[in-house]
């Protein structure tokens, strides 16, 4: 059975505490689900394994029920110990490898912003891939090199398995995004911004006409 079908990447919240602004994570995260996000990310860089742990048990209980797979960056131990549906990994995180091996059938996805990356995620089997930044993004302070669309579309093209846009995707550019081929977008600050969430999130479904 496959781990991840590539409609469920159509629409990726990745969380940020900094841009919840006193809402709750798990509140904030169901709204964004009732209104058409697909999957979610827990992402937080500064929590450490207790409360990031707790966080992702909270958050099972709203995105188990609506079939919303949770995957959790950079934090293997956190994914295993809550039971959480997968784990996103860069390169300064524990190796691809290590991670594909520990995680077994978890979803695993890696981020991908030069041939060089995705030759690692085609030869460690990750399930999806996030390219990115596809635009500047303040979000990320240490992002790499900007792709834009040309940058973007080569990574696709050259990809065997699903892969999201990341990074500066918003309303206005989502569309010509999906059409150089990835499955879905994932974005942050786009869905976390706006104090509506769930609003914003069904304003991309539409933007996305899927
Ligand atoms: N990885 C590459 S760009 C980025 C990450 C985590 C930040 C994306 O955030 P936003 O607010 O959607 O640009
Ligand atoms: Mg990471």
């Amino acid at each position: 059975m496959a781990r991840l079908a590539p409609e469920q990447l159509t629409l990726y919240l990745a969380t940020d505490p900094d841009l919840l602004r006193g809402r709750d994570l798990v509140d904030t995260v169901a709204e964004a689900i009732a209104g058409g996000v697909t999957i979610v990310q827990l992402r937080d860089k500064q929590a450490d394994g207790g409360p990031m742990y707790e966080a992702a048990c909270r958050l099972l209980a709203v995105t188990r029920p609506a079939g919303v797979p949770l995957i959790i960056n950079d934090r293997l131990d956190v994914m295993l110990a809550s039971g959480a549906d997968g784990i996103h990994v860069g390169a300064s995180d524990l190796p691809l490898a290590k991670t594909r091996e520990l995680a077994g059938d978890h979803i695993v996805g890696y981020s991908v912003n030069t041939p060089e990356d995705l030759a690692l995620a085609i030869q460690c089997r990750a399930d999806y891939i996030g390219i990115g930044p596809a635009f500047p993004t303040s979000t990320k302070p240490d992002a790499r090199a900007t792709l834009g669309l040309e940058g973007l579309g080569k990574l696709v093209t050259a990809a065997p398995m699903p892969a999201v846009a990341i990074g500066g995707v918003s309303l206005e550019n989502c569309a010509a995004t999906l059409a150089c081929g990835v499955a879905g977008i994932c974005v942050i600050s786009a869905l976390l911004n706006p104090a509506d969430t769930r609003a914003a999130a069904q304003r991309f479904r539409t933007a996305l006409g899927r």
